[in-house]
């Protein structure tokens, strides 16, 4: 039988950065495929809601062909897979709970609150309420972040790939990380991880200029506007949140 090996469904500059992030510090063998978010279709055309009827990215589809989605599952999965890896504590320590209270910290508290920024149909009000969100979230993680590297101590953690992931779009997102010392040092810390850069660089590297307008609206509400093409060059065309 033919080995199955484990495969990323991403698409460049989104929150599928984090688990790919995972995957290459826990040196594990996997394929990447790239989907088009708005159209909801694989490089070959192929139907990704056949894989993810969610349509979002990541999802990750195991080496025995199961589909996981959810970027917190996924990359807890991946660390587990690993464990010598250190990139989540063990299962049923203390620690291990730390983990999760960053992960959906970052979830619901960053990731969700920086999507409606990408979404030139909201007014500016609505924005200027996640953006205030934001700047509480990133006072308080500033406060944390003081005389500190990563966020579970003395070690990368997937936490770390996943915070770093949605930290990246403050700036095309107009919110300045330099409000936040601490913040912004511990970002470009981890910008500096050789994994980080290698990961960074496939996503470019892969990114055809294959997709919809920017500025169009999108059916699910997202957009891939200026403010995503500004997250760098291979993301012209893209939409993230
Ligand atoms: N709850 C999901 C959210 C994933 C998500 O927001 N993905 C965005 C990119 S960062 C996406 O694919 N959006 C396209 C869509 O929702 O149609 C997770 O944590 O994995």
């Amino acid at each position: 039988m033919e080995d199955i090996v484990m495969k990323l469904y991403y698409a460049t500059g989104t929150c599928a950065l984090s688990p790919h992030i995972a995957l290459l510090e826990a040196g594990l063998k996997f394929d990447l495929e790239k989907v088009d978010i708005r159209s909801k279709k694989l490089a070959d055309g192929g139907d990704y809601l056949q894989i993810n009827p969610k349509g979002y990215v990541p999802s990750l589809r195991t080496d025995d062909g199961q589909v996981l989605t959810e970027g917190p599952a996924i990359v807890q999965y991946i660390a587990d897979l690993k464990p010598e890896s250190g990139l989540a504590p063990p299962n049923g320590s203390f620690e291990r709970y730390r983990l999760q209270e960053w992960l959906n910290f970052i979830s619901t508290e960053i990731h969700k609150q920086f999507s409606p920024l990408f979404n030139p149909a909201l007014s500016n009000d609505a924005k200027e309420y996640s953006r205030g969100n934001l700047a509480k979230r990133l006072e308080y993680l500033n406060k944390l972040l003081e005389g500190r590297k990563f966020l579970l101590g003395e070690r990368f953690t997937v936490a770390d790939g996943y915070l770093y992931t949605v930290l990246n779009w403050a700036k095309p997102m107009g919110i300045d990380l330099a409000r936040w010392p601490a913040v912004a040092s511990y970002h470009s810390g981890i910008d500096q991880r050789p994994k980080v850069q290698e990961a960074r660089k496939a996503e470019a590297k892969l990114t055809t200029p294959t997709v919809s307008p920017r500025g169009s609206l999108q059916p699910a509400g997202l957009v891939c506007d200026d403010a995503a093409a500004a997250l760098g060059p291979w993301m012209s065309n893209r939409c993230v949140g």
